[in-house]
């Protein structure tokens, strides 16, 4: 058969995402480097329904199957992986043909690639994936920049593939080559961000509290059908209630040793919020405590040596109801400081890229499939459907007056785990992101003196314009005002 699509590299992802384009009736040739997987791939195809998929691993075959011009998604290790197979395949595609790269890449490498395929006429899309594999299998988000052209062809297959919510399918255009990785992974960023808030909020439950986890369970399930709904609210009430079949007695989560892997988009982000001088404290606290938790042994260490606060409740009184419902909006507010740290990163590279990147549909397309999906980005795509040109999602009128009233429980939760000794960097350094930008007046001032003091870095006033450096002591007489040298 004339396939409509290509998917080549069937681990998790791109198996269940061949599976999913079979199901909505797309002819789909499935290769991939290790032939056991194009069996398997096209045996789970006959299972499900006889979908219409067939396999081959020899890339000239498997190029040879397609309908042209022809389009071909890659679901193969981020990195090497990808050059050396868009070098197998593009010895056999043509111009006007395109790949589509599915991976968590790195943005400057599918730009690259871009590139690298131009002289050929082989168009590139870099397109970033979220849901994982029930997500590939039943409807992802996708997240796809590339050319213009390119994308038209690709768009009747994706648009039906992906989740669809009451506006629509969860993709759309993103903008130019790189932005879709981009937006992937600072949809992966905002992941850390959402997944550390809900581990130290269970942290003050459990410690506390010391709420069991059944009790734990109840507490987010019942949040879930708040305005914290939300995916990962949603499975970790499932995962709290998990009992433990290898023991036969207690809970699977105590028995998970307390160290987190990461692959890597996390690291970018905060790298990327760097380079495009944009704060995101929640994000980097995010990545700071998987460092830390896999620093397991000295933790061990420390814990022999350092000590905590003896805290008890008649210090720091504790109301079992009140502490509930303020760490609900302390992490209600926190997210939302959160996504202003994403949105904002993804503004910066877009005005500096001139990618033109809407935030609004960004977050239109987060509302289904994905991992971050969550009943919150409603309010924040109406934001930014308000004004697409937002600095900053916390100077929206709605998600202002919201936030301001979180405040006073944000505090008095961080308050709580601070004097119990409870580590909360994410919630904490949200509160701070807040109370930093929130503010008129900083005392940078101070910050500002001591660089003129010990390095001449000048300072402007307050009262008049210009740029000005002061004599702080009789050594620095010399050196004098800098309007005045001019
Ligand atoms: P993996 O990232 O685990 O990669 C395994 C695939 O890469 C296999 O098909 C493997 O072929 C192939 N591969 C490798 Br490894 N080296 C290769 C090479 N030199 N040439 C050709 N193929 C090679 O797969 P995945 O977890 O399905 O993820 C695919 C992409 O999607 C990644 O970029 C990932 O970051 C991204 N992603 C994953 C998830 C998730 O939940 N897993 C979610 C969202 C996005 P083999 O079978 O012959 O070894």
């Amino acid at each position: 058969m004339s396939c409509d699509i290509g998917l080549y590299g069937l681990a998790v992802m791109g198996q269940n995402f061949a599976l999913n384009m079979a199901s909505h009736g797309f002819k789909v040739c499935v290769g991939n480097r290790s032939q056991s997987k194009v069996e398997l791939t096209v045996q789970r195809a006959k299972e499900e329904g006889d979908l219409p998929i067939v396999g081959s691993s020899d890339p000239q075959d498997f190029v040879s199957q397609l309908s042209k011009p022809r389009k071909v998604i890659l679901l193969v290790m981020a990195g090497k992986p990808v050059d050396e197979t868009i070098e197998k395949l593009s010895e056999y595609l043509e111009e006007g043909d395109v790949i589509v790269d599915g991976g968590n890449e790195w943005f400057h490498n599918t730009i690259r690639r871009s590139k690298e395929l131009e002289p050929k006429g082989i168009h590139f899309l870099g397109m970033g994936i979220s849901g994982g594999e029930e997500g590939a299998r039943n409807g992802p988000s996708l997240m796809p920049g590339g050319p213009r052209a390119a994308y038209d062809l690709l768009e009747p297959i994706i648009t039906k593939c992906a989740a669809q919510v009451h506006d629509g399918p969860c993709t759309g255009y993103i903008g130019p080559v790189g932005s879709g990785n981009y937006v992937k992974m600072i949809h992966n960023g905002i992941e850390y961000g959402d997944m550390q808030l809900i581990a130290e909020v269970y942290d003050v439950l459990r410690n506390v509290l010391k709420l069991s986890n059944k009790e734990m369970a109840e507490v987010f399930e019942e949040w879930n059908r708040s305005p914290l709904n939300s995916y990962l609210i949603e499975i970790t009430a499932k995962i709290l209630a998990k009992e433990d079949d290898e023991t036969g007695s207690g809970y699977v989560i105590d028995y998970i040793l307390d160290k987190t892997g990461m692959k890597g988009t996390g690291r970018w982000t905060i790298q990327e919020a760097a380079e495009r001088s944009v704060a995101a404290p929640t994000m980097a606290a995010s990545l700071d405590s998987r460092y830390l938790s896999a620093r397991k042994d000295e933790r061990v260490k420390a814990s022999g040596v350092l000590k905590g606060p003896e805290m008890t409740s008649a210090e720091i009184p504790i109301h079992k109801g009140q502490l509930l419902d303020d760490l609900k909006w302390a992490l209600w507010a926190s997210k939302v400081c959160s996504y202003a740290q994403g949105l904002a990163t993804i503004k910066a590279a877009s005005d500096d890229m001139n990618w033109d990147v809407n935030l609004s549909e960004c977050c239109r397309m987060w509302k289904g499939g994905c991992i971050i999906r969550a009943i919150i980005l409603q309010k924040i795509q109406d934001a930014y459907t308000r004004d697409k040109n937002l600095p900053n999602l916390l100077l929206d009128p709605v998600i202002a007056a919201d936030i301001n009233n979180c405040t006073a429980g944000w505090r008095r939760a961080v308050v709580v785990a601070i004097g119990y000794g409870i580590a909360t960097p994410a919630l904490s350094a949200s509160l701070n992101y807040f109370d930093s930008y929130r503010r008129e007046s900083l005392p940078a001032n101070l910050t500002q003196a001591q660089r003129d003091f010990f390095g001449g870095h000048t300072f402007e006033r307050t009262d008049k314009d210009g740029v000005f450096h002061t004599a702080w002591t009789d050594a620095h007489k010399s050196i004098g005002d800098i309007n005045e040298r001019k």
